[in-house]
């Protein structure tokens, strides 16, 4: 075994990758990820500490989420970048650490003498050195595969919360609740804790997540507005064109103001189709709509679509010869080779100008496909059309809502998503979010008295606005229990922000969740017993007995 990782549902027979990861992740990626959550662990159990004696290090969390962002499925596999970021890791440590030791002799007079268990490594960027390390503190370190599971069911969760309180931060939201729950619940995992204790950290970091994405939300609505029910085009025009791909907003406001009448157009990939229902965006000539489909089709994609490639987050595949040198990284994302495009500084934006460049000598997207598809159904666009939702509910005309929000991803089986959606009846509405959308957003399932049958309310995080829409319905209804809502929760997963959805979702009450296409593989049996016994999750059978179940 040279690595093991599960934290997708990709993982290599639904058990683990120990050879390389199904994603591209070499086995020394994989080493020096383990090693770098290592380290944030050791932050996190000295950050505990000097809560402790009310002294808390914010930057050292605002580290933490950053460096957790990176270690997400499909974000970041050049070494370097984790290298750098496990040392300056083991320097914030070191920081946090010595500034509690000094308070804590200050305020009490003597030396801190407890002993913590607070990871210490030695840390060389020597393969043959760092591997064994990497095997000791990684996944398997932890024997019993119960506490394991419930360990990095929190990690993995607070990595999906790490992305989406980093998004936020980028636009100058951060919530000091989030960065302390981050300290708590890494710091819970470095030491033993009861089963007991385990799942009430497990949920409330489905809490801590709902909060995350709230913040999220408020920022991005707050800077760009509330997203709108917006016609988004799928074809091309015959200007050169950027392809932005991933959730990152700052970054698409930064790129759209730059190529403001450069005469190169600019289109959304994958997660970044929501864009186009922000009125802040919507009102540049030169934002075309949308080029492609969910992440993993990227590889033909991005090939066609001829121009500049900006990968603002996951999910970047390992890259291919046929557009190479046109594909850049930003923001958490990373590869050998790539061109990386640097942080802003000093308060001013991220510089494109290369890449604009660049998209001048380059030919017109390639057309594949023609048509518009509709979006743009966040909770304020939906919250306005109340009253004729909760009409069509009473008179009949809507018997029933399925949420299908969450991932997209490879696996053949995903097909089930498609077929669902077309079997499902004309009096049902599909309420998604995430790339998971890209399975049925462009079947034309028509509309109940004008309302799309499927509701698009964004990016994976945007499932806080089905959230936020379930929990109106429950109030108008004036229903007690939000499960006796006519709405059934099909949700397709594949990283950690999937992940931190689903603990949301469980935190708020939500039951008989079916979850595909296959249930974690670091679910250990008796913790996936415990999440059916408590919640009822199921993971999904055939179109017809699902649908039958759920209607
Ligand atoms: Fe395997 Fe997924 Fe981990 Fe990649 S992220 S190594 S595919 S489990
Ligand atoms: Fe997609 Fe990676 Fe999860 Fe944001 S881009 S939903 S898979």
């Amino acid at each position: 075994m040279d690595m093991f990782c599960y934290q997708c549902q990709e993982t290599a027979k639904n058990t683990g990758c120990i050879k390389r990861g199904v994603c591209g992740k070499t086995a020394k990626t994989a080493g020096l990820q383990d090693l770098l959550i290592y380290v944030l662990k050791g932050i996190s159990v000295w950050g505990r500490k000097a809560e402790e004696i009310r002294s808390f290090d914010k930057n050292a969390a605002a580290f933490i989420t950053e460096a957790l962002f990176s270690t997400i499925t499909n974000a970041n596999f050049d070494d370097d970048r984790f290298v750098a970021l496990i040392k300056e890791g083991l320097n914030v440590r070191q920081r946090v650490r010595e500034s509690f030791l000094s308070a804590y002799k200050k305020e009490s007079g003597k030396e801190f003498t407890e002993e913590l268990h607070d990871c210490a490594i030695w840390f060389s960027d020597r393969a043959e050195e760092f591997h064994e390390k990497a095997r000791q503190v990684g996944v398997l370190a932890t024997e019993d595969e119960d506490i394991r599971s419930l360990r990095e069911l929190v990690i993995y969760g607070l990595k999906g919360l790490a992305a989406y309180a980093e998004h936020a931060a980028v636009l100058g939201y951060q919530n000091d609740d989030i960065y302390r729950f981050v300290f708590e619940a890494l710091e819970s995992t470095a030491r033993d804790l009861s089963l007991e204790n385990m799942i009430g950290m497990v949920m409330k970091t489905g809490e801590m997540g709902v909060q995350a994405m709230a913040l999220l939300d408020k920022a991005n609505t707050e800077t760009y507005g509330n997203p709108e029910i917006t016609k988004v085009n799928i074809g091309v025009r015959k200007t050169p064109g950027i392809l932005i791909s991933g959730h990152d907003l700052r970054d698409m406001d930064d790129l759209l103001k730059q190529t403001e009448g450069s005469g190169v157009d600019i289109y959304t990939h994958s997660e970044m189709l929501p864009a186009n229902y922000y009125p802040v965006f919507k009102k540049y000539d030169h934002f075309v709509g949308n080029y492609g489909n969910a992440w993993w089709q990227q590889g033909k994609e991005f090939a066609s679509f001829n121009g500049p490639i900006l990968m603002t987050t996951n999910c970047l595949i390992p890259v291919r010869d046929a557009y190479k040198d046109r594909i850049f990284s930003t923001g958490a994302v990373g590869y050998p080779g790539m061109k990386h495009i640097p942080d802003r500084a000093d308060g001013k934006p991220k510089d494109f100008s290369e890449l604009i460049e660049l998209a001048k000598t380059c030919a017109p997207p390639t057309e594949i496909e023609t048509g518009t598809i509709v979006g743009g159904f966040a909770h304020d666009q939906v919250l306005k059309l109340a009253d004729k939702v909760v009409g069509a509910i009473k008179s009949g005309a809507i018997k029933q809502f399925v949420v299908m929000a969450g991932c997209d991803g490879r696996h053949k089986t995903r097909s089930y998503y498609t077929e669902l959606a077309e079997a499902l009846p004309k009096d049902t509405i599909i309420l998604t979010a995430g790339c998971a959308k890209y399975r049925y957003n462009k079947l034309q399932l028509g509309d109940i008295d004008g309302i799309p049958r499927v509701l698009d309310a964004g990016q994976c995080n945007d499932s806080y606005s089905l959230v936020v829409v379930a929990l109106k319905l429950k109030e108008v209804f004036k229903l007690d229990d939000i499960n006796d809502l006519p709405i059934s929760y099909d949700i397709a997963w594949y990283e950690q922000k999937a992940v931190i959805v689903l603990l949301a979702l469980l935190h708020l009450g939500v039951k008989n969740i079916r979850l595909g296409p296959t249930l974690p593989a670091f679910l250990s049996p008796n913790v996936a017993k415990v999440l059916v016994e408590k919640f009822n999750i199921k993971p999904i059978t055939t179109v017809e007995e699902d649908m039958k179940a759920m209607l």
